[in-house]
């Protein structure tokens, strides 16, 4: 299916719409999720078009993944966690609801039951 330039997070990435942002750079930002499953639960958002992980350019992917690292780290660090569960979801068959490629990032805590 082809990329959708008028979905929410391309808005995001165009400035059109507000966004907590806690992190960017050349190829990615980052910003809290508006439904989260807890406190803490951030998106990381490549600034390259795609729908999802299965039509991502490999060298967009190759630069995201130390990204998610990174932001994972700051996030388990800041919301004091114990562990955190990083994941995505590609096209609605696969959960997907904003059709751009995003990675979540969710810290959890010992003894409090995960979301979903
Ligand atoms: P999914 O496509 O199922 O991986 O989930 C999309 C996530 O995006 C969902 O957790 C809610 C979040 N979301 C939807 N609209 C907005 C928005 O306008 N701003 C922010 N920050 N998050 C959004």
């Amino acid at each position: 299916m082809a990329y959708d330039n008028d979905n929410i997070f391309a808005k995001i990435l165009r400035g059109e719409i507000p966004c907590h942002k806690v992190f960017e750079n050349d190829d990615v930002i980052a910003f809290m999720d508006v439904m989260p499953q807890g406190p803490g639960h951030t998106l990381v958002v490549p600034k390259a078009a795609s729908r999802n992980l299965l039509d991502a350019d490999p060298a967009v992917l190759g630069k995201l993944l130390p990204l998610v690292q990174k932001i994972a780290l700051a996030v388990k660090e800041a919301f004091t966690a114990d562990g955190v569960s990083i994941f995505q979801y590609n096209e609605a068959a696969g959960g997907q609801s904003v059709f751009h490629l995003h990675i979540h990032v969710v810290p959890r805590h010992e003894g409090v039951p995960l979301g979903r």
